[in-house]
């Protein structure tokens, strides 16, 4: 059975790639940081007791910023593949946490490279780099391919693009099976809630359900090649299955704004924005709102209803009277809006507006790949459309912001962190 360590096994694709090498009958051994809180529920459902029969899901505590842990770790583990997914990866943070973020990013994957060559395992292990299309930055191309040159335009993507040469480097020097996965963004309902998409879903499914008035948002205008994280393991995974180690470009060929994502993403709840202004002064305003009836999990939009300060005393009526209907519609049973009447939007509503509080010092304005290569030599295709990523993103938010409804009208305290 092939064993496979995975770093940043408690992150978006570090969960979903743990799933997907399980299913191929992999033994999988995840790297996690002790934390003061949990922080294992992105893969909690792969985990069995490890005194059951069976058992193919290992965690390891471990960081990338120390070296003998990695180690260590690497030679009990003595994995035939090393997916190294751990960074600080959000770009914004990186400005504020630049010597960590270069500590984590940069020398970590250098750690662990000098782990497999220090036990004498450079002929055995596969290694797969996180790369990023924030390599590309100030593109210099568009679209971009493999041999686009580099312009990063974050303390995040300088120090990625020392991990990527650090990568190539140990190939071409020590001979190693050490490739780059030049993944452009991908996203999923299990993506951060700091990174601008699920950010979008998570307030648009909040709104919906009136337990949040408005969203905040940097740069609307920034264009990326968004594409669904399912997918982009399966690349990573074939990566490390060809005769030779190499450098691909992972994306979609597909780019779209801030602002349509916005736009697809309230689309999913019926509710159609307009963007009026500009800079810092413009704003997302409703400007239709179709009834969605039981489409969105059994809720019914009311058009122009009561609003959302409304709902506190309303819900304290409901609560001694109405909570099984209230639980079928949480079920995802519809019920009549006249007998359920949900929080509302209404038209003429702003539910977006600029901060500027999210822009960056450096922006990336344009990234769009080109992943010919990968799919000529790798047989890759992303199957997963954009549409199809930013419905599944709501409803599954949809579905989270049901369970803090539920909460909230059982007299709970939810808090709303919009902040990043
Ligand atoms: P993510 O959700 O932010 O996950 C990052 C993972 O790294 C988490 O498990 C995190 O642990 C762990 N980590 C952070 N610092 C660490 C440290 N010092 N030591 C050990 N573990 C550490 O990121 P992702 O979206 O899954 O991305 C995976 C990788 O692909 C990252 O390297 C990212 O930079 C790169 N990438 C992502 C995209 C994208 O669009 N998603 C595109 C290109 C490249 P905690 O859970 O404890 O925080
Ligand atoms: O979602 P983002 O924070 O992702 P970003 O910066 O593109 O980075 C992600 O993708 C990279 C691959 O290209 C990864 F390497 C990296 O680890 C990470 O996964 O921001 C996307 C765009 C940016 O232009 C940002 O300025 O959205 C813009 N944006 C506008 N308003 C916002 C916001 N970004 C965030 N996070 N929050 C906002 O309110």
């Amino acid at each position: 059975m092939k064993k496979a360590l995975i770093t940043g096994i408690t992150g978006q694709d570090g969960a979903y790639l743990a799933e997907y090498l399980l299913k191929k009958g992999c033994e999988v051994h995840g790297i996690k940081r002790r934390s003061s809180s949990f922080n294992t529920a992105r893969v909690d459902h792969l985990y069995k007791d490890p005194h059951e029969r069976d058992v193919h899901f290992f965690m390891h505590y471990g960081d990338m910023t120390d070296a003998t842990n990695l180690i260590r770790i690497v030679q009990e583990v003595q994995p035939d593949e090393i997916y190294n997914l751990a960074a600080q990866s959000h770009v914004k943070v990186s400005f504020e946490t630049a010597e960590y973020t270069a500590n984590a990013d940069a020398l970590g994957p250098l750690r662990l490279l000098e782990a497999i060559r220090i036990l004498n395992m450079t002929d055995r292990v596969r290694f797969y780099q996180a790369s990023s299309s924030e390599l590309y930055g100030k593109v210099r191309e568009i679209p971009q391919t493999e041999r686009t040159p580099f312009y990063p335009r974050s303390p995040y993507a300088a120090a990625k693009l020392y991990a990527y040469w650090i990568c190539v480097n140990y190939r071409e020097a020590y001979n190693m099976f050490a490739s780059n996965g030049i993944l452009f963004n991908h996203e999923s309902p299990i993506r951060g809630e700091t990174f601008v998409t699920r950010k979008i879903t998570r307030a648009v499914a909040r709104m919906r359900l009136g337990l949040q008035r408005k969203l905040f948002l940097g740069n609307l205008h920034a264009k990326r090649d968004w594409g669904h994280a399912a997918d982009y393991v399966r690349a990573m995974w074939l990566i490390l299955q060809q005769e030779k180690p190499d450098d691909y470009v992972i994306a979609t060929g597909e780019a779209h704004s801030v602002r349509e994502f916005a736009d697809t993403a309230f689309r999913e709840i019926g509710v159609e924005i307009e963007w009026k202004g500009s800079g810092i002064e413009e704003k997302g305003i409703i400007s239709e709102i179709r009834d969605q009836g039981s489409e969105v999990g059994g809720w019914r939009l009311e058009v122009g209803g009561q609003r959302t300060e409304d709902r506190g005393q309303k819900s304290e009526v409901r609560k001694s009277s109405g909570s099984d209907k209230r639980r079928e519609a949480i079920d995802g049973k519809a019920v009549p809006s006249s007998e359920f009447r949900v929080p509302s939007l209404k038209v003429g509503d702003v539910v977006v507006e600029v901060d500027p509080r999210y822009f960056r010092p450096t922006e990336v304005d344009f990234l769009l790949g080109d992943a010919s290569k990968a799919r000529k030599e790798l047989g890759w295709e992303p199957r997963i459309s954009f549409h199809d990523m930013v419905s599944q993103m709501v409803r599954e938010d949809l579905e989270e912001a049901k369970r803090d409804q539920l909460c909230k009208e059982s007299g709970y305290r939810i808090l709303n962190y919009s902040d990043e």
